[in-house]
């Protein structure tokens, strides 16, 4: 096998030989192994066909050595990874399925019961990621399609201000160059051994951590769920070097530490401190839990900013100082300007919408051309981002919309649990807002009006209904049962208004 037809990190992974790339509850593979049981899969993948031609393929499959062996399957047939989010309900699967268009999805035999009816109903076979290879792929040794860089390779649904969650497409090429900034940037190495605890169906856990740590020759060892517990009895055991998360789960550490027997805290901080680097990002880091996670372990978290249209854009340097409430400065290869409302660059300490531009910014959303060309302003994304420049780096002051709401690192959107919620037979009108909360960052929250003959309206039955149809992070924390939504003069439901009536609850 030529490793000029490889996508850009299976060429490197080969350069890794023997050396020890993931660890997980179902194994410890290689770089070998890897490359070889991915070849597998992709013939398997292939049925016979030379090249899957940038076709979407699916994978439900929890954080593992399987999920490695899934993606590099799908790429090395010539397809496109669209993870799908193990924790989600059927109806989140099937709009993934539909929308992608995929033609298969390879899923966890535990998981794949509840996946079967969605798939069946779209016509999707179920393939199992171990199951051997039927005869007619196995046979004979048909080279594996050559993956030129610019070829699209990865799909990861986000939310946005409009409708349902749309896919983000990036190339290899992308992917390429959003690791490559970030394994110069923080200076990963061979060396390294990263503990992954976060989902991997989104940005941050696939590049920032697997991906980076196996362009680099390093050791990824990945736990099937964020486990507070679990995470510092392995920091304990000692030999990781890096750890990145959102700020939910360093102030979910915090909390277990605070009630751990003294013996185990001291424990606990000394192995967190032999850490080479510990990252927060995917939502505001407060300040308070930056102080108090120097105060238990001595690091001074470097907090980045990110995207998943954009990979990641600005970061606070590995060896300079890193201050509080700010994320830094552009990363390598990332060019980043702060603009007005009409598109013109604005002087430092003025705040701007923060627009990125470079290798790494994806390609398009899925089958949306005309929302991708609306999210570009002559080649470069707009982010929504609100941020101003300062002599310690740069500061995030929040997002245009009021309607994305980023809880536990997770953004959602509020309109889209807004419709869900007004198919229910009780509600006659509703708003959805995010309420600044101290462990989730910000806490959805609803505010419903009901039918006037509809029945008494429930919050737990409310919850539940949107639970049914959406991911556990977007059912609504809070319920207010209102006579009627505060309204601006146009008629226009007041955001903030709304979510001061939380506040004041
Ligand atoms: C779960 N719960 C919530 C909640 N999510 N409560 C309020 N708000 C939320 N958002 C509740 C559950 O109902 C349950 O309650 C309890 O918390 C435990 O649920 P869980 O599902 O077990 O939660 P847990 O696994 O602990 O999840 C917390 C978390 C998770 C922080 C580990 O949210 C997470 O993995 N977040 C990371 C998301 C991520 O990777 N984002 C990156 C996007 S990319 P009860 O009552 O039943 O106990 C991006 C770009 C960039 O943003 O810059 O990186
Ligand atoms: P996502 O679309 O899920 O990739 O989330 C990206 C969003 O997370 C950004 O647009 C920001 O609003 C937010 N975000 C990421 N990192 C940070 C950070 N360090 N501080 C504040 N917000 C952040």
């Amino acid at each position: 096998m030529n490793a000029r037809r490889d996508p850009p990190l299976l060429a490197r992974a080969r350069r890794h030989g023997d050396r020890l790339a993931v660890v997980a509850p179902d194994g410890r593979f290689s770089y070998r192994d890897l490359l070889d049981a991915s070849r597998a899969l992709a013939r398997k993948l292939l049925q016979g066909r030379a090249d899957l031609a940038e076709d979407r393929v699916a994978y439900l499959v929890p954080p593992s050595v399987a999920w490695v062996v899934t993606q590099w399957g799908i790429w090395r047939a010539g397809g496109v990874a669209v993870p799908l989010g193990i924790s989600h309900p059927p109806p989140e699967w099937e709009h993934v399925l539909a929308d992608s268009g995929a033609i298969a999805v390879v899923a966890d035999p535990r998981l794949a019961e509840g996946l079967q009816p969605v798939a069946q109903r779209l016509g999707i076979p179920v393939l199992d990621p171990a199951a051997p290879a039927a005869p007619a792929a196995r046979a004979g040794k048909t080279p594996l399609p050559a993956i030129a860089p610019q070829r699209r390779a990865q799909v990861f649904y986000t939310s946005g201000t409009t409708g349902r969650p749309k896919g983000a497409v990036l190339t290899h090429a992308n992917l390429a160059a959003q690791i490559q900034s970030l394994v110069a940037a923080w200076e990963w190495s061979r060396h390294d051994h990263i503990l992954g605890v976060l989902p991997l169906h989104h940005v941050h856990g696939v590049v920032n951590v697997v991906c980076c740590a196996l362009w680099s020759g390093a050791t990824c060892e990945l736990m099937p769920r964020f486990d507070a517990a679990a995470v510092w009895e392995r920091f304990a055991q000692g030999g990781i070097t890096l750890f990145m998360a959102v700020p939910t789960i360093y102030t979910r550490l915090i909390a277990h530490w605070e009630q751990a027997p003294e013996v185990l805290r001291r424990r606990y901080a000394d192995a967190a401190s032999r850490l080479r680097l510990m990252v927060s990002g995917s939502a505001a880091l407060p300040v308070s839990v930056l102080k108090r996670w120097h105060e238990i372990t001595g690091h001074m978290l470097l907090e980045r900013y990110g995207m998943t249209e954009i990979g990641m854009a600005l970061s606070n340097p590995l060896h300079d100082v890193r201050v509080p409430g700010h994320v830094g400065w552009p990363l390598p290869g990332v060019e980043v300007r702060l603009v007005d409302e009409r598109g013109r660059p604005v002087p430092e300490g003025t705040p701007g919408e923060i627009e990125v531009r470079g290798p790494g910014v994806f390609r398009e959303y899925l089958g949306r051309p005309k929302e991708t060309r609306a999210a570009f302003r002559r080649g470069w994304f707009k982010t929504g981002d609100v941020a101003v420049c300062e002599p310690d780096g740069f500061r995030i002051l929040g997002r245009k919309s009021v309607d994305i709401i980023k809880t536990g690192g997770y953004k959602v959107s509020a309109l889209e649990i807004e419709e869900v919620l007004r198919e229910h037979p009780d509600v006659a009108d509703c708003a959805v807002v995010g309420v600044p909360d101290a462990e989730w960052g910000e806490l959805v929250c609803a505010a419903v009006v009901p039918q006037p003959q509809g029945g008494s309206l429930d919050e737990t039955r409310l919850r539940a209904w949107v639970g049914r149809h959406l991911a556990l992070y977007k059912v609504p924390r809070r319920v207010l049962v209102l006579e009627a939504l505060p309204r601006n003069a146009m008629g226009k439901v007041v955001k903030p208004e709304v979510a001061a009536l939380f506040r004041k609850a």
